[in-house]
């Protein structure tokens, strides 16, 4: 019986939702998947350069990355719906230095910006208001990511990219460490 009812519960919970937002919802599970695949690849590029800081630095945004599936995961199981995790390609393993790991990184999160506020159109045409408030933690979270990828591109074109300026640059990104941004409200 209690078997029945959850499966019914379950059942509700994906009435629910929107079966557009569901389907959305599950291909931007997979894109954060994706990006951490995505950092883990230029973090393990990072390793053949002697960086240590700014290889802790990707390791970091790999983590992130899965937690930011997660929270979606967690969010959907919460409502009922029903989580679908795919496949993807393979991502880009080999860069010509640096720089351009981190204009690649600053253009990918550009794109997930996008697929977040494409999300959050998606939860306003559908009236799904407890969606919109959890997208609205994405939406904030894209800004700092974008930011902190902009400014460490900014940095290392101050320093062009050498010398003691980048030594200083990738002692401090070693310092940074994991902290699970999802965990707070
Ligand atoms: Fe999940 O924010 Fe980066 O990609």
């Amino acid at each position: 019986l209690i078997t029945v009812l959850i499966v019914y519960c379950k059942q509700r919970g994906v009435d629910m939702m929107n079966k557009n937002l569901v389907d959305a919802i599950n291909t931007q599970i997979n894109y954060e998947i994706e990006s951490a695949h995505v950092y883990l690849a230029m973090q393990s590029y990072i390793s053949t350069l002697g960086l240590d800081g700014f290889e802790n630095w990707f390791g970091i945004q790999f983590e992130e990355e899965l937690a930011h599936a997660r929270k979606f995961i967690k969010y959907m199981n919460d409502r009922g719906a029903r989580v679908e995790i795919r496949g993807f390609e393979d991502p880009r393993n080999e860069f010509s230095s640096i720089l351009e790991v981190l204009e690649v990184s600053l253009a990918h999160e550009k794109g997930v910006t996008d697929r977040i506020n494409n999300l959050m159109t998606i939860a306003h045409e559908v009236k799904d208001y407890a969606a919109v408030s959890l997208l609205q933690w994405y939406v904030d979270e894209q800004v700092e990511e974008e930011s902190g990828v902009q400014t460490l591109l900014d940095q290392l074109k101050m320093v062009e990219v050498k010398g003691n300026g980048l030594f200083m640059i990738d002692k401090d990104l070693g310092q940074r460490v994991f902290v699970d941004a999802t965990a707070q409200k």
